[in-house]
């Protein structure tokens, strides 16, 4: 059983309920749970020109292996009407493995922690509501010190009422 840390994201088709409809779907993943759901944050796009996104973090338990779940996190992307058109486009969901457990992962399909997670705040800021301070990444990086030199900038944290089932 290993803690994973998921972030989730989307600006497309009712971007809260998607967010609602993953976390459902993420607790009947075999050999999992669901520990902690964060508030849900909006925040304009990275790239101009597309609709504001909502962005929360999972924390699971699960004894899946990593790329058993990586599979599994496409296919409830793929039910919830992803379509891949474009890198980077609008998306209705996008489900990234932020941490798994203290592992190192640099596959062709996988990379965690997640290459851009330090320079989010739409990551950092929900994963500081689940995740202690002192979390280390598994390069030693503290997550106090990653939410250091990221400013809670452009985000906007949602009332509990929209993380309600
Ligand atoms: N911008 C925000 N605010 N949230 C996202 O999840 C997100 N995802 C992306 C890009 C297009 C980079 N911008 C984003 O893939």
């Amino acid at each position: 059983m290993e803690r994973i840390y998921i972030g989730m994201g989307s600006n497309l088709a009712a971007p809260e309920q998607q967010l609602r409809n993953a976390i459902e779907a993420l607790a009947q993943l075999p050999g999992t749970t669901v520990a902690g759901v964060s508030a849900f944050y909006q925040s304009d796009s990275l790239l101009p020109g597309q609709p504001r996104y909502t962005n929360a973090v999972a924390a699971l338990d699960s004894c899946l292996a990593p790329l058993e779940l990586l599979d599994a996190l496409q296919a409830i992307e793929n039910d919830q009407g992803r379509e891949r058109l474009e890198r980077w486009g609008p998306r209705t969901l996008d489900l990234d493995i932020l941490l798994f457990g203290d592992r190192l992962i640099d596959e062709p399909r996988l990379q965690v922690p997640h290459y851009q997670m330090h320079l989010r705040a739409f990551v950092l800021y929900p994963l500081a509501e689940l995740a202690p301070a002192t979390l280390q990444l598994p390069d030693g990086r503290r997550l106090s010190d990653l939410l250091a030199a990221c400013p809670f900038v452009g985000l906007e944290r949602m009332p509990a009422l929209s993380t309600q089932r």
